[in-house]
């Protein structure tokens, strides 16, 4: 896949070579969950003969493939960088970079601690179900869910209705909070059963440390780094790398807006 890669000028030849276009996927490439229009992928590779450009996104490499690749192209021979799990799956030029993983990062010891707090924690709640998968062991984080993942929908519900009565969820977190305190953890409740742990820095600003180490790979010096997402706001999963002083931030509604602002920034 390194070959579709080929087709544009190397990094340290393109026209406006110390620019890069870095993107969020769902509701900025793409509509929420669903594929990039054609128009936005023919859009990208005329960009691409200009600047280099990137993605950056929360889900994992399957997914984003799912989004922007085919069953025939890979999603990484599309970009010159390609940032899932905030950057922690990270490839350069179609090629994969050495990562980072939410375990590499705390160490065996740290993370049973952790683990096992937060079953006993749960194990003595009294909540009205339980189901299973209480942990969830991911790349770069654990999801923790006192009612278990394997909730159905109706259960999910019942239980998100009743965490607002009960403040389960926020609770617990504030008691992790309290009893690991060094740990540089971040706890985040975004979704209705569940919260996720990581480490403190991992947004969506982590990848940008492989854009500034093309100082040393190609000489490139990316002084410009434009950020396009839908998410920017503060408590957005887009807010960190928008409102960092090392980009220049663009807030876009959906892909349409991505598009036109394209247009114009870099008269496509
Ligand atoms: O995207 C928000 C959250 O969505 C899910 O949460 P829940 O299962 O609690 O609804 C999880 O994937 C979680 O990690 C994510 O932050």
């Amino acid at each position: 896949m390194a070959e579709a890669a080929s087709l544009y000028p190397p990094l340290q030849d393109r026209p406006v070579k110390n620019t890069v276009c870095l993107f969020d996927v769902d509701g900025t490439l793409t509509p929420a969950r669903l594929a990039a229009s054609p128009q936005m992928l023919t859009l990208l590779s005329a960009l691409r003969h200009k600047v280099a450009i990137g993605f950056v996104g929360g889900s994992d490499l399957a997914k984003q493939q799912e989004q922007l690749g085919t069953p025939n192209i890979n999603v990484t021979s599309l970009f010159d960088f390609c940032f899932s799990e905030n950057g922690l799956t990270a490839y350069r030029m179609g090629e994969l970079l050495e990562g980072n993983s939410f375990i590499k990062w705390l160490g065996e010891e740290k993370y049973k601690k952790l683990v096992n707090w937060c079953l006993i924690y749960i194990a003595k709640l009294d909540i009205p179900i339980k189901r299973g998968t209480f942990v969830e062991f991911r790349n770069g984080m654990i999801n923790v869910s006192p009612v278990g993942r394997n909730a159905s929908n109706k259960e999910r519900l019942e239980f998100n209705e009743y965490d607002k009565q009960h403040n389960i969820r926020s609770t617990m977190v504030e008691a992790v909070r309290k009893e690991f305190p060094d740990f540089g953890l971040t706890f985040s409740i975004g979704g209705q059963i569940s919260f996720d742990v990581f480490p403190t820095g991992w947004d969506k600003t982590y990848c940008l440390q492989y854009l500034e180490s093309e100082k040393k790979l190609s000489g490139v010096d990316y002084s410009t780094i434009h950020f396009f997402g839908d998410k920017t706001a503060k408590g957005g999963n887009d807010y960190e790398i928008y409102s960092d002083s090392r980009t220049t931030g663009h807030a876009v509604n959906n892909p349409d807006d991505t598009m036109k602002e394209l247009k114009e920034i870099f008269q496509l």
